[in-house]
């Protein structure tokens, strides 16, 4: 490899990014990291630097990139408070299997221990050792290694079950010069299946009544999505789809079943406790895809279990299945796709009727003033079919998990960013940067109003990069119930009629979203909702809908007067 001059340190991190395909980084600025900086000033020709108003909206602009790319998601944050609030971003990162690298700025070698100026031990803190934040964290201590360890980290990123790692970069070594070369782009090792237990999941089919397969976990690109359909075709496999990964599998193909999550279809539970063989490619098997272990008996299912995934380390950690394949996404696909089908088999009338499961499910009786099904149905009529939609936690994504129709990733790509981790806050940020790095494609969160206004500052981070100005546009909608209803909802059920830190105070969001520089309408009624999307989708720039919805309206099944009520009849029993 031809040596590189010497260059800062900072300066040779930019490059290794550049040299790993990076062209926009997420974060917010700090004085731990100037050196770095200075190296985005450099190179501003090929990659940029995009800074948020927060670091929690700059972790979850990063994992939003690596779920929608597919490569790590790239945070820059300074120490301490900087790391403190980028932390959740790594969580979400863990939880939903997203290649994701945070830099964070480290104080300078000669002053570590001392606890020192906003000092932190990350390896403590995030480590591998506390379940469920990052896979690896490194500490680059030589500037000639730097190089060594972006490598590492982007390595450690994508191999296995992808995921998210940190590097803290002391402020020292990033103003040390170096002629350290930067290594070329990491391109994971690719897992087959043994042709062994391949043989046996044919096996295992053939000899099946009721079997369904559930699909999702990241790691999948288009041709792995077409040969996992190929697949469920020769078979005639209904697929659920995992929690939040709901774009895995083509929901309007006839085969599809349904999403696998929070308030699941209840037949398509029911079929999935009936099944004889569950066969999971990709998907985790948390505790929202398997309705809290409910769905699959833990730790052995009463079903037959078949788990696909590409973490050597996640086969068997919950479940005992009856065969484990460790293979990539696109491996495993390609490889059960070659397996010989019978020409025919005898569930596939069980196949047909889970999709009819499935449109019957999309069905549901109006509710007025504002009906939210016919909202998230408008969308889906009215913006291009790859869409991409975000949104953070709270009962409003119930609607969109149950009537958005994702087209597969097939069409363009991932169009649901929604974290698993069920973070609120996500959406906004998410849609941010899927709105910088893909302005052709139009973005809509949806939004609680709780939800909303954990990361709302983001609006003009989206106004100060130009998002939502090109071809595809930038849409908020902020469901807006006066309510942290979810814990409204599970209140109504525990405590009915204590109601107790789940009031909001709200402001006017369309105000806000204006003095942000967005176009911005209230609607409150559900005629009123088409023209508003209309308008939106005309706008030259962003538009924020502020969607008012009656506060007993809590989810797309049930009312919070009718949980009161029934728990209130429960306790008189
Ligand atoms: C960061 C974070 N804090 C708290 C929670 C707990 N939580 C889950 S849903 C929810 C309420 C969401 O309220 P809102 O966004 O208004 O949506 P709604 O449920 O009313 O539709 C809360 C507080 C969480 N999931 N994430």
């Amino acid at each position: 490899m031809t040596p590189s001059p010497s260059r800062l340190a900072g300066h040779a991190l930019v490059e290794a990014l550049i040299a790993q395909g990076v062209t926009t980084a997420f974060g917010v600025p700090g004085e731990s990291y100037l050196a770095v900086l200075d190296g985005f000033h450099e190179h501003r020709d090929r990659i940029r630097f995009v800074a948020c108003r927060q670091e929690g909206g700059a972790a979850f602009m990063a994992e939003a990139q690596g779920k929608l790319s597919g490569r790590p998601g790239i945070c820059f944050v300074t120490r301490g408070p900087g790391a403190t609030n980028a932390s959740i971003g790594v969580h979400t990162a863990f939880q939903d299997s997203t290649p994701l690298v945070l830099f964070i700025g480290q104080v300078a070698s000669d002053q570590r221990d001392r606890e020192a100026f906003q000092e932190l031990d990350y390896r403590q803190m995030l480590g591998p050792g506390t379940l469920g934040m990052a896979k690896w964290v490194g500490e680059v201590h030589s500037a000639d290694r730097l190089p060594e360890y972006v490598a590492r980290a982007f390595h450690t990123a994508l191999q296995g079950r992808p995921g998210p790692v940190v590097l803290a970069l002391p402020e020292d070594m990033l103003t040390q010069r170096t002629a350290a070369p930067v290594l070329p782009k990491v391109l994971p090792a690719q897992a087959w299946p043994a042709p062994g237990a391949l043989r046996d999941v044919r096996a295992r089919l053939l000899a099946a009544e009721r079997p369904i397969m559930i699909v999702g976990g990241s790691g999948w690109d288009a041709e792995a999505c077409l040969a996992l359909q190929r697949f469920a075709e020769n078979w005639q496999l209904p697929v659920g789809c995992a929690f939040r990964f709901q774009d895995t599998f083509d929901n309007r193909h006839p085969l599809y079943a349904g999403d696998v999550g929070i308030a699941i279809n209840p037949r398509l539970a029911q079929r999935i406790r009936e099944a004889d063989l569950v066969l999971a490619v990709g998907a985790r098997l948390g505790e929202m895809t398997t309705g809290g272990y409910a769905l699959l008996d833990v730790p052995r299912p009463l079903q037959q279990l078949i788990h696909v995934h590409a973490g050597a380390e996640e086969l068997g950690r919950v479940y005992a299945a009856d065969l484990l394949l460790q293979a990539s996404m696109a491996c495993a696909a390609k490889a059960l796709e070659t397996l010989a089908a019978p020409s025919s088999v005898p569930w596939a009338e069980h196949a047909a009727a889970a999709h009819q499961d499935y449109l019957a499910n999309l069905e549901a009786p109006p509710v007025a003033p504002l009906d939210m099904a016919v909202v998230v149905k408008t969308l889906t009529r009215r913006c291009p079919p790859d869409t991409v939609y975000t949104n953070g936690a709270g009962n409003f994504a119930g609607w969109m998990h149950r009537y958005i129709r994702h087209p597969g990733l097939q069409l363009n790509g991932r169009t649901q960013l929604a974290p698993t981790s069920g973070a609120m806050g996500y959406g906004v940020p998410a849609a941010v940067a899927a709105s910088l790095l893909y302005p052709q494609r139009t973005v809509v969160n949806i939004a609680g109003d709780g939800d909303f206004l954990m990361t709302g500052q983001e609006l003009t981070t989206a106004i100060g990069y130009g998002a939502g100005k090109g071809r595809g546009k930038l849409i908020s909608l902020v469901v807006d119930n006066g309510t942290y209803g979810t814990i409204r909802m599970h209140q109504e059920r525990e405590y009915p009629g204590r109601v107790s830190g789940s009031e909001l105070f709200n402001p006017d969001f369309a105000a806000l979203a204006r003095a942000y520089g967005w176009n911005a309408e209230r609607v409150e009624r559900t005629e009123a909702f088409e023209p508003a999307l209309e308008r939106a989708l005309q706008a030259p720039g962003p538009t924020l809908l502020h969607l008012k919805l009656d506060i007993d309206v809590s989810t797309t099944r049930t009312t919070l007067s009718a949980i009161r009520r029934a728990a209130l009849a429960a306790k008189s029993t």
